[in-house]
């Protein structure tokens, strides 16, 4: 195995990139890297769906069961970075003209071993034995399975109105103050939990799609919508006197965005949710999720101008500024501004920022959105206004902002800050042209954090701090809890609180404390404490004044909490 792990080093460098041909030996790399993990963490919705072998004569062959069992081990392991038809994405490419050259031996050498550009090491990690390494090596080699389209009739199939408009309520039927409630995402369950923030008592659990993801409101802040992984979108009338759902449907196979049309006259008029599987974005009616229009996303990428089969749907915004929905395409590295006023002459201005496009917020005068571009380490600052790109600012190692942090500098005036998975820093970026143009669209300051493996950063215009989480740091006294800035002493460092630790909870396993979001009044602070599912997790509430522990949520049906989204905050994109 040796003399063919060395001759593998070329195969190593020329998949993974300049890091690797910086090595010279084979890198024993956890899978536990940060950014793999969180690429990985879930098996694709689409390890389910029918695909059919193609037979390429110059492929080592496989049997059918092989190649089944090397298809659900890719759609569970690898798609999420290397894409479902492997063109490559965070990962390399591995389609056949690349992989046949290298041969079965070369690629079981890289799968087990992994590689410094973050590929894992999956059979010496004990992931994979050696059986399912050969399997995988000869499945690249093979013409990727095309997984089935979903296009009207698919969705007209999926949609359900449960509670037709004109049977809802007229007003509000229940004595909530639906500001400052809560959806949190109840992960691995498939569930949100809609919390009072007031009593921090549980007002629903609701069953939503296959490891659901994220929540957003409509402008009006009746309507709740939530996306699961398997682009499953529910709608929940919170005016009922239980919330629950009133329409769903799903808009592909596998998604992860959805918001709602915001501009003036627009207000819950439309919907849209962008999926990564097929390549596509949806726009629907607001008050029913009827599919109303479907535009793919495949093209050519921004830089090298080559063709793309599968650009994912990142994140998307609605535009207070015009009838645009800001949609974000990942691998093509492009920002569409969809005008949604005339769905039968729709006009997309198409704006080239860098790749691959993710997550984004916008700053607090919502002129501008500010996209992490998170291979490229890149920040893109689009101009909603204008309809243009202002600038791409060179920020961190893998820019992960969630929506951002907006507040005001002693110094550099209004800025926007983003953390990083790659490295321990806090980008601040000047958004504030107007009055302080020395700064405006640079990155003004880099703080220091705890470290790396940092998801997302809050803070709030009634708030003096700044918080940031690290829940994929490998240190867990590090993702076990949070660092938060004074934002007028920004030069003193961060005060450390023990999230976890304050939950009380002995045995909650990973317990990683995840996604900082304020509530309505914007003096609180709230804290998923993550652990898996069959662990105990807890949602952990701080007093913004005195960032003393205020409250602990702990109900058995708080199953893997991870994002949660407070409604007025949500609604108006307040962060
Ligand atoms: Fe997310 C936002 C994609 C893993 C929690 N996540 C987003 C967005 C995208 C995205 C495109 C922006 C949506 C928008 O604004 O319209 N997330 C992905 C992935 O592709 C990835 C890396 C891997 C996967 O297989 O899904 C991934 N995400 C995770 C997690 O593991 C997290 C930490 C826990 C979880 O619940 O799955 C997670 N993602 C979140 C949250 C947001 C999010 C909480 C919304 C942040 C916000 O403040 O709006």
């Amino acid at each position: 195995m040796k003399a063919v792990a060395l001759a593998a080093l070329g195969l190593l460098a020329a998949l993974a990139g300049p890091l690797a041909m910086a090595q010279d030996k084979p890198v024993h790399q956890s899978p536990a890297d940060p950014q793999t993990r969180y690429q990985n963490a879930d098996a694709s919705p689409l390890v389910n769906e029918p695909m059919y072998q193609s037979t390429n004569p110059k492929a080592p062959p496989m049997t059918q069961a092989e190649f089944e069992l090397g298809r659900k081990t890719y759609f569970e392991r690898c798609a999420g970075c290397h894409g479902v038809l492997r063109k490559g994405a965070t990962g390399k490419p591995l389609t056949p003209d690349i992989t046949l050259g290298k041969g079965t031996d070369y690629l079981k050498v890289f799968i087990s071993y992994g590689s410094p550009a973050g590929m894992p090491n999956w059979l010496t990690s004990g992931e994979l034995d050696e059986k399912t390494v050969d399997i995988m090596a000869r499945y690249i080699q093979q013409e990727p399975p095309l997984p089935p389209e979903w296009g009207m009739e698919d969705m007209k199939k999926s949609w359900k109105v449960v509670i037709p408009p004109e049977q809802r309520p007229t007003k509000k039927m229940n004595r909530y103050n639906l500001a400052n409630i809560f959806s949190t995402t109840l992960r691995d369950a498939g569930e949100i939990a809609l919390i009072d923030g007031d009593t921090k008592q549980i007002i629903n659990v609701i069953k939503t799609g296959y490891a659901v993801h994220i929540s957003r409101m409509s402008a009006s802040g009746r309507y709740l919508f939530v996306i699961g992984r398997d682009a499953k979108i529910n709608m929940i009338d919170l005016w009922m006197a239980q919330p629950d759902t009133v329409a769903e449907i799903r808009v592909g196979l596998e998604a992860r965005s959805v918001d709602t049309s915001k501009y003036k006259g627009y207000e819950d008029t439309y919907a849209i949710a962008g999926s990564y599987w097929p390549p596509q974005y949806t726009i629907m009616k607001g008050d029913t999720l009827e599919p109303l229009k479907i535009v793919s996303t495949r093209g050519m990428t921004v830089d090298k101008q080559e063709y793309h089969p599968e650009p994912r749907v990142a994140s998307i915004v609605a535009s207070h500024f015009k009838p645009e929905f800001v949609v974000n395409v990942k691998e093509t590295g492009k920002t569409l501004l969809v005008d949604y006023s005339n769905l039968d002459a729709l006009k997309t201005t198409e704006i080239g920022t860098a790749r691959f496009l993710h997550d984004g917020g916008l700053d607090s005068t919502h002129r501008y959105f500010l996209v992490a571009a998170n291979q490229s380490n890149k920040i893109a600052a689009i101009d909603l206004k204008e309809g243009k790109l202002v600038k791409l600012i060179d920020v961190g190692k893998i820019p992960h902002p969630g929506r951002g942090a907006n507040f005001v500098h002693p110094k550099y005036g209004p800025v926007w800050a983003t953390g990083h998975l790659g490295d321990e820093s806090i980008a601040l970026i000047g958004t504030d042209p107007a009055k302080h143009p020395q700064y405006a669209w640079k990155m003004v300051d880099s703080l220091k954090s705890q470290g790396g493996g940092s998801l997302f950063i809050k803070s709030h215009p009634k708030s003096h701090h700044l918080y940031v989480d690290n829940p994929l740091n490998p240190d867990p006294a590090i993702s076990h809890s949070v660092a938060v800035y004074d934002i007028d002493h920004l030069d003193k460092g961060f005060t450390v609180l023990p999230i976890a630790e304050w939950t009380g909870i002995s045995d909650g396993g990973a317990m990683r404390v995840v996604q900082p979001e304020f509530n309505v009044a914007g003096d609180e602070v709230w804290f998923s404490v993550w652990s898996a599912k069959d662990k105990q997790s807890a949602i952990v509430v701080v007093d913004d004044k005195t960032l003393k522990l205020k409250a602990v949520i702990k109900d058995p049906r708080l199953i893997t909490p991870t994002g949660h989204f407070n409604v007025n905050n949500t609604q108006h994109d307040i962060y």
